[in-house]
């Protein structure tokens, strides 16, 4: 039994060493990267414990996820192998066009955690947890992954474990028109929702992050949480709280996997009962952490990293 139970697709991420356009790139650096299995990695590193349901190829690639997974501490005793369908892969392409930017580059069609289903979920194990997280990400993947995702849902509302959700829309999985009929589906399901303003605009029409959250709470969640980047972060919840937080300011490394962090922190902070202020600046500290370096998951602090950073006191020799 876990504390939470994360769900979806992890790849190898190949990050490029250099900046510019990835046909000049000659060096990538290698991660394990995938926006549950970093939550899951996140909430463990917050102190608590977490469980990740999904599929890998019997390859090299899902050899190296599973023990890196299981290195930081997270439960893979649900993961299967699949000898059919490989790893998923992806690159990301730095600092161009856009500078301080990043591309991501997929090749994960046909991948073996695209092949999941409700088969790989066991209604038992995520009944038993307090909260179950997945991400727009798997409901993009495949029908059988929404079918997954449904199972999922279902057992954790069925044992009384909270649903999170981020919204995290990838316009290379799927058009707005589908994401929007697909994901609206769950939204009624879920306690806890993350989203930002460019994928409440594809969901709702709105960007406005307090409107948007008026909206999305009336759906049924009772959390909601606008990530806006550089900006900040916006939450509010069905009892009438609301708090905007504005980001911490670092320097900026490698933004992929910052809100997976944010998401993960914040989940941790209301898990122990702490009001929504509290647990948006310590979400937040964990988004900024998460950009100063390279790769997911790397930099997803714990509590006592939080702190010291909250408090300023970091120290060089220790
Ligand atoms: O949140 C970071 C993820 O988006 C990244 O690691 C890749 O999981 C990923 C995906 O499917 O895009």
């Amino acid at each position: 039994m876990v504390d939470v139970v994360a769900m979806g697709e992890t790849m190898v991420q190949l990050n490029a060493f250099t900046p510019g356009p990835l046909r000049y790139v000659n060096y990538f650096e290698k991660h394990a990267a995938g926006t549950e299995s970093n939550f899951a990695v996140g909430v463990v590193r917050m102190g608590h414990t977490a469980g990740w349901i999904s599929r890998l190829g019997d390859d090299e690639f899902g050899c190296y996820i599973h023990s890196f997974l299981r290195g930081e501490g997270v439960d893979v005793s649900r993961v299967a192998f699949d000898s059919e369908a490989p790893t998923g892969v992806y690159f990301i392409q730095r600092d161009y066009p856009v500078p301080g930017g990043s591309v991501v580059y997929y090749y994960r069609r046909g991948s073996a955690a695209s092949g999941l289903g409700p088969g790989d979920v066991d209604a038992d194990y995520v009944a038993s947890a307090r909260l179950f997280h997945t991400t727009g990400i798997t409901l993009a993947l495949s029908g059988s992954c929404r079918e997954a995702v449904s199972k999922a849902m279902e057992s954790a509302r069925g044992g009384g474990a909270e649903v999170s959700f981020d919204t995290n829309i990838r316009l290379k999985l799927w058009g707005p028109d589908k994401a929007r009929r697909v994901i609206t589906e769950y939204i009624g399901d879920c306690d806890m929702l993350f989203t930002d303003p460019q994928d409440a605009e594809i969901l709702l029409g709105e960007g406005d992050p307090r409107r948007a959250a008026e909206e999305f709470l009336g759906m049924g969640p009772h959390t909601v949480a606008v990530k806006l980047g550089g900006e900040g972060a916006y939450a509010a919840t069905s009892g009438g709280e609301a708090v905007m937080k504005e980001a911490f300011k670092v320097p900026v490394v490698d933004v992929v996997g910052a809100g997976d962090a944010f998401d993960a922190a914040f989940v941790s902070c209301r898990l122990r009962g702490w009001g929504l202020e509290r647990s948006l600046e310590v979400a937040n500290a964990a988004g900024a952490l998460c950009v100063t370096v390279r790769g997911d998951v790397e930099a997803i602090p714990t509590f006592e990293d939080v702190e010291r950073f909250l408090e300023g006191r970091s120290q060089v020799f220790r």
